[in-house]
């Protein structure tokens, strides 16, 4: 009899450990911006860079002005002429790794032009590489916070209690791992196993001012599919009290290599744009997209604002509050 109850007790504490060795742990990333001296008109050239465990992953030189103390970014009627003096005050680095392109709004439209910036998983031949392991941790709503995507209408959701999330991609499948009563992480959500998940995000992605789960995939078992592995863009987020799709996109004419969601024009307090690099499905996967494109919600779905022309496009970088997206080509 004591046999079996040591027996059973050894085996319950090593089932216990397994499962609490797989929770995944948030990526240690940190940033900081380094003031590096003033530019022409009241401008002032910060870098940013961004580490991870491996080290130095960014830098990007961001022309910024100062505002009461604070370096805040550009209007957009400066963001052109700020990019090109970085371009002229580092001459020697115009044929180097450095050497990228930035996407910004500049008050009127969409304009890229040269800019300098190192992304240290930025191939000289141009492929896509995102990371096949990813987790993070954000804050997510935790009660019952109304109906579905709600289109233009911006409501304040900043008040509503909040619960601590992990958002884990690996080896093409995402889970969101959430705290039970008792405080042990356990999966609320996991991706569909047929699902091929490449990227994702955490922000408001139907400007309605509730943070979602975005993400791009590859599946085949849509009507739209035709049997075929076809590039989706979803949406997921919390809502009656669990997480549920909120808008599924269908299957794209061409797939997503790399997106980047945020407040890029900054025209508006929930007014993000989708930046995607779009590739071709005749190409692998690991091409380099063939196109730029800036996408807006319109209150049931994304609308195209601007393509780039084509050409060879990759490794997409933002800087969260900077109203550029960097890219490679
Ligand atoms: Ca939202």
């Amino acid at each position: 009899m004591g046999c079996y109850l040591l027996l059973f007790i050894i085996g319950g504490s090593a089932t216990q450990a397994a499962e609490k060795a797989l929770v995944p742990e948030p990526e240690v990333e940190f940033s900081f911006p380094l003031y590096l001296g003033q530019l022409a008109n009241g401008r002032e050239l910060m870098l940013f860079m961004h580490f991870d465990k491996k080290g130095l992953a960014e830098a990007q030189f961001v022309p910024t002005r100062l505002s009461q103390g604070q370096f805040v970014a550009l209007p957009p009627e400066e963001r052109a002429s700020g990019l090109a003096e970085i371009v002229a005050r580092f001459p020697q680095l115009e044929n180097s790794a450095w050497r990228a392109e930035a996407l910004f709004w500049n008050g009127t439209s969409w304009q890229i032009a040269p800019t300098l910036a190192y992304i240290r998983e930025a191939t000289p031949e141009g492929s896509v590489h995102l990371p096949e392991a990813r987790t993070i941790q954000v804050r997510d709503l935790s009660g019952e916070s109304g109906g579905f995507s709600t289109g233009k209408a911006i409501a304040d959701f900043a008040k509503e209690p909040q619960t601590d999330q992990r958002i884990e991609l690996n080896a093409g499948k995402l889970k969101i791992w959430r705290p039970n009563s008792t405080g042990d992480w356990q999966v609320v959500w996991e991706s569909k196993p047929s699902w091929q998940v490449l990227q994702f995000d955490f922000g408001d992605a139907d400007e309605d001012g509730r943070p979602e789960l975005i993400f791009s995939l590859w599946k085949d078992d849509g009507p739209d599919d035709e049997g075929q592995f076809r590039s989706h863009p979803f949406v997921y987020g919390w809502r009656r009290g669990t997480i549920r799709p909120v808008w599924a996109g269908s299957a794209l004419v061409d797939p997503i290599r790399e997106f980047a969601l945020g407040n890029f024009a900054q025209s508006g307090p929930a007014n993000n744009q989708l930046i995607v690099l779009e590739g071709h499905y005749s190409d692998t996967r690991t091409n380099p997209a063939r196109f730029v494109t800036v996408w807006q919600w319109n209150g049931w779905g994304y609308e195209l604002l601007w393509r780039s022309l084509q050409g060879s496009y990759a490794a997409l970088r933002s800087i969260p509050g900077q109203p550029f997206v960097i890219y490679k080509h």
